[in-house]
């Protein structure tokens, strides 16, 4: 159901000209600044938890399951999966664990540069706080076997990139996202939290969690903290019709956005004029039909606008897609070419959260690895 499809023979081609895109865009190096940690989290690491859960009676397996294999889902549909998600993960190790494989999963579809973005989350039941649970976090970075991770303050990226390296390298930088279901204090203590750990890799701020939930005005307080303290800031703007928010995100200037859906034509000036990076989602937008039809899609009008858009995944593990394959879409989608592909995957370093030195080494890297775009 990836496209506007009207019979099996029309999907069967759509996908067979997706698939002829796959080996070129997996060499191509590439950056994803949209990613949930927990939406990320491999389907066959979560079917094992819950088979855990389910051995022991605290859950009915089969129907997790089959909710966790479930192909298209609604919005709503959407987060009642990740408080499922959320009960599998409530433990660090569990956490350590999916950090690890999720950095692995993206350095597999050669993503070198990854903003990974999760809600710190308490639960007194497993003595988590949400500074413990960055913590674990963390520890998934340390734990990566199959690529050599550069997180955290310049001394350590200088550290290992002084040394020999025999693996591959991603760099891997955190955001810390905030619930909208979450409290102005609850929202402060993210911020708090996020700015005490900055010399370990995380840099900026995400306003998730469900649109149909919360008010901007209660988020305001924390986001002007960060941003009063150099972090840098991501929202979560437009994925359901909303246009007072909308107004008040784009007058905000958050560094990026997200999504950017359902806006109303005054808005979508607004954000054209703005300037302000999209991080857009494709198949996340189709799956959840926030956008009807991909072939639809506002890529195609930011794309002609030459606005600043980045190709992300948003949760690859909920909507089974990766990177690679986001970028396939695009290409058969809205008739672009290898060399427009290089071009979007470069430029999206411009719009990192990282300084002008981490800038500059991915620029190298793109430089010297350039695939033929012929
Ligand atoms: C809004 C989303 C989202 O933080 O537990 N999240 N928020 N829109 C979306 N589009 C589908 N996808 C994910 O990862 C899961 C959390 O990320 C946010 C939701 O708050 C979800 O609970 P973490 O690692």
């Amino acid at each position: 159901a990836a496209a506007a499809v009207d019979d099996g023979e029309t999907t069967a081609r759509f996908e067979a000209e997706v698939r002829s895109w796959l080996a070129w865009c997996r060499a191509l190096p590439k950056v994803e600044l949209h990613a949930h940690l927990n939406g990320s989290a491999r389907s066959s690491t979560l079917v094992e938890l819950a088979s855990g859960l389910g051995e022991k009676g605290l859950i009915n397996f089969p129907e997790v399951q089959a909710i966790l294999l479930k192909g298209d889902r609604s919005l709503a549909e959407c987060f009642k999966l990740f408080d499922l998600i959320h009960l599998l993960t409530t433990d660090h190790n569990i956490i350590t664990r999916i950090t690890k494989e999720v950095i692995e999963d993206f350095a597999a579809e050669n993503v070198i540069y990854l903003e990974l973005r999760t809600t710190p989350k308490c639960n007194a039941s497993v003595g988590m706080t949400k500074r413990s649970y960055v913590e674990a976090v963390l520890a998934g970075l340390k734990a990566v076997e199959a690529v050599q991770v550069i997180s955290g303050s310049q001394e350590n990226h200088k550290k290992v990139l002084g040394t020999t390296l025999s693996r591959p390298i991603i760099y891997v930088q955190l955001l810390l996202s905030i619930d909208r279901r979450e409290s102005t204090e609850a929202a402060i203590d993210t911020v708090q939290l996020a700015l005490d750990m900055r010399n370990c890799g995380v840099v900026g701020i995400d306003l998730s969690g469900n649109p149909w939930v919360g008010d901007w005005n209660t988020f305001v307080p924390a986001l002007k903290l960060a941003r009063e303290k150099g972090l840098r800031i991501t929202l979560h703007c437009g994925e359901v019709p909303n246009p007072t928010e909308v107004q008040n995100m784009l007058l905000f200037q958050p560094e990026r956005i997200g999504h950017a859906c359902c806006l109303e034509e005054s808005e979508w000036t607004s954000l054209l004029h703005s300037s302000i990076p999209v991080e857009v989602c494709l198949t996340s937008n189709m799956r959840t039909e926030t956008v009807p039809v991909l072939q639809d899609h506002h890529f195609a009008s930011l794309y002609k606008s030459k606005h600043p858009i980045v190709i992300c995944t948003d949760d690859p593990g909920i909507f089974a897609t990766d990177i690679t394959r986001e970028y396939a879409l695009a290409a058969v989608c809205f008739g672009l070419k290898k060399a427009n592909l290089q071009f979007l995957a470069q430029n999206a370093v411009r719009h990192i959260f990282a300084d002008d030195k981490v800038q500059a080494e991915l620029q190298k890297i793109f430089d010297a690895a350039a695939i033929n775009p012929h």
